[in-house]
């Protein structure tokens, strides 16, 4: 009996470099022994949206383009015409993981976000079970604190998010669109121009981060505009940091949470450090690395072969488990 045609997708929803690996099955999208081949996706109305391209590796057929969700609706589309039904991601079998350890790896790699997050699961597949076993063998006190430097891994898959706050005109709007390098949001000498939450993101040192300008604070604000910190006040509870920023001839105000403050508009004044000015690419640069430090830093320090540690799953086992060389010999062993 002929297999169905399937395909997986194996980047993450939302992601804008798509791909898809189809197995089981022959179809018009094989380029065959010819290279890589370029098709027209088309949306509802058959509009060409985007190019796809399609190559083979080894049996299988590895569709690669970007887009949103409208690309992704569009692929899954052509597919289904083709002949292919979607099928849960089980990259480890697809690509023969040898071990419990390298199957949840290969899992892992779609739902990552950013390159640091990928180059850490790739590094963790090639040298994982020497690094496993190392890790295995430290001592407990020194294997639990290695574990907790660990924990920062999950931004590498849900990336932080952070609340821009500060009183109007402190150059939130600026800032955001400064950093994302794009005008996100409406920025103006007008007091108060901001009335609602706007998220961008960025990537920097490989580390994907979100970021939310939101409506300025002041005294007197009512009606609309008080509504409109009140709304923003909610998402900032949901930030994992506020980046308060203080403009010139301003001072931190205590914020509930956790909270890092900044100098901002800092061309304007002698503002103490840490400042920024949006002008200025070096403290732009300077806040970038703060806050990735301040998220990812314990997994930036660490050696990249620990990279396995990434895994949910196996930092669980080997927290709660005492005998950690058992830990290491079940997930190294087969899928
Ligand atoms: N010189 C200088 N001007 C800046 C800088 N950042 C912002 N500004 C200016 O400051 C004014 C206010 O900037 P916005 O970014 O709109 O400030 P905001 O905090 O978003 O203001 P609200 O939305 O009203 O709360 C604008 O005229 C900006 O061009 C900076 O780093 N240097
Ligand atoms: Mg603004």
């Amino acid at each position: 009996m002929a297999q169905p045609r399937t395909f997986c997708w194996l980047s993450a929803p939302g992601a804008s470099a798509l791909a898809v690996l189809c197995v089981h099955g022959q179809s018009a999208w094989d380029p065959g022994q010819a290279g890589p081949r370029a098709r027209w996706l088309t949306g509802p109305a058959c509009e060409p949206l985007e190019q796809a391209v399609a190559c083979r590796v080894g049996e299988h057929l590895l569709v690669t383009c970007h887009g949103g969700a409208a690309v992704r609706n569009a692929l899954e589309r052509a597919l289904a015409q083709a002949g292919f039904a979607v099928a849960p991601p089980n990259t480890a079998t697809l690509l023969g993981a040898t071990s419990r350890l390298q199957a949840s790896l290969l899992a892992l790699l779609p739902q990552v976000q950013g390159r640091l997050g990928a180059t850490l699961l790739l590094q963790a597949l090639a040298g994982g079970s020497t690094a496993l076993a190392s890790l295995a063998a430290l001592p407990r006190p020194e294997l639990l604190q290695r574990l907790a430097a660990w924990d920062a891994a999950r931004f590498l898959f849900q990336p932080p998010r952070v609340q821009l706050w500060g009183p109007v005109n402190a150059g939130k709007s600026s800032l955001l669109n400064a950093l994302c390098g794009s005008p996100l949001a409406a920025t103006g000498d007008e007091p108060g121009l901001t009335r609602d939450v706007i998220e961008g993101s960025l990537e920097h040192r490989g580390a994907v981060l979100r970021l939310f300008d939101a409506p300025g604070i002041r005294a007197d604000a009512s009606g609309l505009e008080l509504a409109a910190v009140t709304l923003a006040e909610q998402w900032r509870r949901q930030a994992d940091l506020t980046l308060l920023l203080v403009p010139p001839g301003g001072m931190p105000a205590p914020v509930q949470g956790t909270a890092m403050h900044v100098f901002s508009r800092a061309d304007e004044w002698p503002a103490p450090q840490p400042s920024v000015s949006t002008g200025d690419k070096a403290s732009l640069q300077r806040l970038l690395d703060r806050l990735v430090e301040h998220f990812l830093g314990p997994v930036l320090a660490a050696p990249p072969t620990e990279g396995v540690l990434a895994v949910p799953g196996l930092r669980q086992e080997l927290a709660s488990t005492p005998d950690a060389a058992a830990v290491a010999r079940h997930w190294l062993a087969g899928p």
